[in-house]
C-alpha cells in the first residue's frame, strides 16, 4: 500500500499538528470574523474576513451534477484533488475542487457493486477520501480514514459495497484529521447516491422526476473560497449544487422526489417550502418505515432527508433556510434563500403518497450486548473539543465493540451548543432524546444532539471488523479534537 497510515506519519514525526485549532464556535455573528487573536482588525478586514453572503434573482435552471454511474456492478473512475479557479456565484474564484469542480460528480451505485476510485492529490497538503453513511469496510484500501494520501501521491480505493446496501442519498469529502474542515469548506465535497429506492414506491410514482439539492456553502475572501481559520457565524453563501438560489421547475400538483444533503462543513439548515410539506421516505440513505411530513428539516452537517414534494398550485416560492440557533455557545444561522420554486404548466392530480415503506431494522428488540457512555464536552473559549475528556488522538482505542452485538449509547452534550453524532460504518437508532422515547422510523448516521441534552441510540455492529471513528460532524470540532476510535473486534 502506497499511502501511508496515520500512525505511521506520527511516530515518523509528521506535520500532523497537535490538536489546538480556532474553531471559533462560540463567535457570535458580526464579531466572529474579527476575533482571530493574532491579527489586527484592520488586516482581518482587508484580507481575511469573509465579504457578506452573496444573494442573486434566480435566473438559471437548477442542474443535476455530473454523474458517473456504475456498470456491470462496478464503477471505476479517477478523482483529481486540486486548488483550481472555479465559476461561482457569477464570479471566478479559488476552490478546493474534485475534479476541477465546485460540484463534482455524483457517484451512481446498486447494492451490491464495487467502486475503484484512482485518487490523484494535487494539493499541497495531505488528504483522503471519506464515503459518508456507507456500509462498507473501514480497513485497508476500501473506507479507512486512518490514510493519508500524500502530496503528489495517486492511491487506488477500493470499495465492495454489501448486497443490502440501503439505497438513498450519501456523499463523499476528506477526512483527515485537523483539515476536514477547510478542504470541505474549500469545495471538497459531493454526492452518492444508492439506486433501488423507487422499489418501495408506488408504481404510479416510478419514474417520477428526481433532483438532487446538494446544500453547500463557502465564504469568500478576496477572489478565493476561505480554508483558513474558519469560523462559523462568519457570513457564508449558500448554494444548491453549487449555484446561487437556482430555479426549481414543478408542475401543480406534481410529485418529484428530491434528495436534501448538507454536505457543507460546518453549518445548519433548516428548509423550508412555504405552503408545501415535505414528505420523507429515507433518512441519511435508509429508507424509511412510515412516510412522514416535516414543514421543515433540521439538517446538521452531513445529514441527508429523501424527499416527496408535491407542486403547490401555480406560483412563485422560494426553498428556504429558516433562522436556526444552535446554542449559546453555539450560533444564530440566518435566513436565506436556497431556490426559488416556480410552480407552472398543467396541473396534475396530486398522487396518492405511500404510507407504510421500507422495512427497517428494530434495535429496541434487541439484547444489549454493552452500554458505552459518550460525552461531548468544549472548553470555555470554544477553541477545544473533548470525547470523554480528551482530544483525537488516532494511536488511541477509546471504544471496542464486538462484532454481531447490539450496543446501546449514551450521548450527553455537556455543552451549550448543538453537537451532530456521526459514527462511520454502521448507522444507528435513535431511541430517546431527554429521555422522550423517539419513534423508529429506521437508522440514521448523522444527529444533532441538544445543548446539555442526552440522546440514547443502538447500533448494531454488521459485517465489517476494523477500526473506526465517531465524531461530531460540525468539522470544525471534529478537528479540534471531538472524534473518538472505534475498534470494532471479530
Ligand atoms: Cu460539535
Amino acid at each position: 500500500m502506497s499511502a501511508h497510515t496515520r500512525g505511521i506519519r506520527i511516530a515518523a514525526g509528521s506535520v500532523l499538528a497537535p490538536l489546538v485549532l480556532v474553531a471559533g464556535c462560540t463567535a457570535q455573528p458580526g464579531t466572529s470574523a474579527h476575533s482571530h487573536p493574532e491579527t489586527s482588525p484592520a488586516a482581518v478586514s482587508s484580507t481575511t474576513s469573509p465579504s457578506p453572503a452573496l444573494t442573486a434573482r434566480a435566473t438559471t435552471d437548477l442542474r443535476d451534477p455530473s454523474q458517473i454511474v456504475s456498470a456491470n456492478g462496478l464503477l471505476r473512475t479517477r478523482i483529481v484533488v486540486e486548488r483550481k479557479k472555479v465559476r461561482l456565484a457569477g464570479r471566478e474564484v479559488w476552490a478546493l475542487t474534485y475534479n476541477g469542480l465546485y460540484m463534482p460528480p455524483t457517484l451512481r451505485l446498486r447494492p451490491g457493486d464495487r467502486m475503484e476510485i484512482a485518487f490523484e492529490n494535487k494539493l499541497d497538503k495531505q488528504t483522503n477520501l471519506h464515503v459518508h453513511g456507507m456500509h462498507v469496510s473501514p480497513a485497508g484500501r476500501s473506507d479507512n480514514v486512518f490514510l493519508n494520501i500524500e502530496p503528489g501521491e495517486t492511491f487506488t480505493y477500493r470499495y465492495a459495497f454489501p448486497k443490502g446496501l440501503e439505497p438513498g442519498t450519501y456523499w463523499y469529502h476528506p477526512h483527515p484529521h485537523t483539515l476536514s474542515a477547510t478542504q470541505t469548506a474549500g469545495g471538497m465535497a459531493g454526492l452518492i447516491v444508492v439506486d433501488g429506492l423507487d422499489r418501495y414506491l408506488p408504481a404510479s410514482l416510478r419514474g417520477i422526476t428526481e433532483r438532487v439539492i446538494a446544500l453547500k456553502d463557502f465564504q469568500l475572501v478576496g477572489d478565493r473560497i476561505k480554508t483558513t481559520d474558519l469560523k462559523m457565524g462568519a457570513p457564508t453563501t449558500r448554494t444548491v449544487n453549487g449555484q446561487l438560489n437556482p430555479r426549481i421547475r414543478i408542475r401543480p400538483g406534481e410529485t418529484q422526489l428530491w434528495r436534501l444533503a448538507n454536505i457543507g462543513a460546518n453549518i445548519f439548515y433548516k428548509v423550508a417550502l412555504p405552503g408545501t410539506k415535505f414528505h420523507v421516505v429515507a433518512q441519511d440513505g435508509y429508507p424509511v418505515n412510515k412516510v412522514y411530513s416535516a414543514d421543515s428539516l433540521v439538517i446538521p452537517a452531513g445529514a441527508r432527508y429523501d424527499v416527496l414534494v408535491q407542486g403547490p398550485a401555480a406560483r412563485t416560492a422560494e426553498l428556504e433556510t429558516l433562522p436556526y440557533n444552535s446554542g449559546k455557545a453555539g450560533n444564530q444561522f440566518p435566513r436565506a434563500t436556497l431556490a426559488t420554486v416556480r410552480s407552472e404548466g398543467e396541473p396534475m392530480r396530486p398522487a396518492a403518497l405511500p404510507t407504510s415503506f421500507a422495512p427497517v431494522d428494530d434495535l429496541g428488540k434487541e439484547t444489549v450486548a454493552a452500554r458505552k457512555s459518550i460525552v461531548f464536552t468544549e472548553n470555555k473559549a470554544g477553541t477545544l473539543f473533548y470525547i470523554n475528556g480528551k482530544q483525537f488522538d488516532h494511536n488511541r482505542v477509546d471504544f471496542r465493540s464486538r462484532l454481531g452485538t447490539v450496543e446501546e449509547w449514551t450521548i450527553k452534550n455537556d455543552s451549550d451548543e448543538v453537537h451532530s453524532f456521526h459514527v462511520h460504518t454502521n448507522d444507528f437508532q435513535v431511541m430517546s432524546v431527554d429521555g422522550k422515547p423517539r419513534t423508529n422510523y429506521g437508522l440514521q448516521d448523522t444527529v444533532d444532539v441538544p445543548p446539555r441534552g442526552r440522546m440514547v441510540v443502538r447500533i448494531r455492529f454488521r459485517d465489517y471488523p476494523g477500526k473506526t471513528v465517531l465524531h461530531c460532524h460540525i468539522l470544525n470540532h471534529e478537528d479540534a479534537g471531538m472524534m473518538a476510535v472505534l475498534q470494532i473486534e471479530k
